[in-house]
């Protein structure tokens, strides 16, 4: 028989963003629609790289992770979102999909953003989908609602849009916030690296359909927004730090009043929580973020960023610190 010719396909780095004004909460589960906007910073760690080649003579999709072939949900999520590539693009041919992470999978930090970034850039080029930014965010946003914002480098609001169906598809996309002189650092404290106890979809789930916090969490993160945008357009870290830390202990609250509870902080985590507050009582802006998982993300000036990794480090002994800085928006890689 005659040798297949393997099609050489298309392939996508992203990296993960991290929200200063989190999502948390789906209006539409099927569409992947946000209840609320959000923010985020795009990292130059821990990038994903995904390749996406067809081969028509395949019965279903292949999907590998970091090297071994992705199994129940996580391949179930890659093969949907191929299918809805396809639908759109108008294809049949099934795929062969490599994916590389260099974010341990699982632990709140995202992988699911640059991994669905990347996914939604590979796939569209490999089956001959031109989308513009707009577009291309608001497919990405169909695998997981943070990737709509790792399409952008630096930072990004994702916005939850109005309605319902799909002029709520066509609304809920990310866009660049431009924002010139700010370029902090952000210090990684990777206190648990294992998979979370809770995915973030069930998470979100049972926080909005228990938790008596949800609503009025939501509302004051419209507010938080407004904050945030000014504060980075003065370039004014305190701002930016002050209001993204209660915007993420506000998230955090809320998931902890869900009915049963929802908790993701561990004591490693409240101690560099604590570590925070001291480095602050000595003068040293810094202020944390927390995700879906025990990680803490601390914000700070990039002078004071080999200050604040030790002191975390300190902290949570055992831990490793990665210090990140604002990154760029998913690439198609040439050649
Ligand atoms: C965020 N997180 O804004 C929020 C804050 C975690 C806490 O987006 O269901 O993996 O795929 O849309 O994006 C993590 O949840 O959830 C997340 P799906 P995702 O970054």
């Amino acid at each position: 028989p005659a040798e297949e010719v393997l099609d050489p396909g298309a392939t996508a780095v992203a990296h993960p963003n991290i929200a200063l004004i989190k999502y948390w909460g789906k209006r539409d589960e099927r569409l992947m629609i946000p209840y609320v906007d959000s923010l985020s910073m795009t990292l130059d760690v821990f990038p994903t790289t995904t390749t996406v080649r067809l081969r028509s003579t395949a019965r279903a999709d292949s999907v590998t992770l970091d090297g071994s072939p992705a199994r129940g949900e996580a391949r179930h999520r890659v093969v949907a979102f191929l299918d809805l590539v396809r639908q759109i693009a108008g294809r049949t041919e099934p795929a062969v999909v490599d994916t590389r992470n260099r974010v341990p999978t699982g632990a709140g930090l995202a992988s699911s953003a640059s991994g669905f970034a990347a996914l939604a850039l590979a796939g569209a080029a490999a089956y001959g989908l031109d989308l513009d930014p707009t577009a291309l965010s608001r497919l990405a946003r169909r695998g997981s609602v943070s990737a709509a914002r790792s399409v952008f480098g630096g930072f990004a609001i994702c916005h939850a849009g109005p309605g319902t169906g799909v002029a709520a598809d066509l609304g809920s996309y990310a866009e660049p916030v431009p924002v010139a002189d700010f370029d902090p650092a952000l210090v990684i404290a990777l206190v648990d690296a294992g998979p979370k106890a809770v995915s973030s979809r069930a998470a979100m789930r049972r926080t909005v359909e228990t938790s008596p916090l949800y609503r009025s969490w939501a509302t004051s993160s419209m507010a938080d927004l407004s904050g945030m945008r000014a504060a980075l357009r003065r370039g004014d870290l305190d701002a930016v730090g002050e209001i993204a830390e209660r915007n993420a202990l506000g998230m955090h609250a809320t998931m902890l009043a869900a009915r049963p509870a929802v908790r993701y902080l561990s004591p490693a985590t409240v101690a560099v929580l604590d570590s925070v507050l001291r480095l602050r009582a000595d003068g040293v802006p810094a202020y944390a973020t927390m995700d879906a998982g025990p990680n803490v993300k601390v914000l700070c000036h990039r002078a004071d960023a080999a200050r604040v990794a030790g002191t975390v480090r300190d902290a949570a002994p055992g831990c490793a610190v990665v210090t990140a800085r604002r990154g760029p928006g998913a690439l198609l890689r040439t050649g």
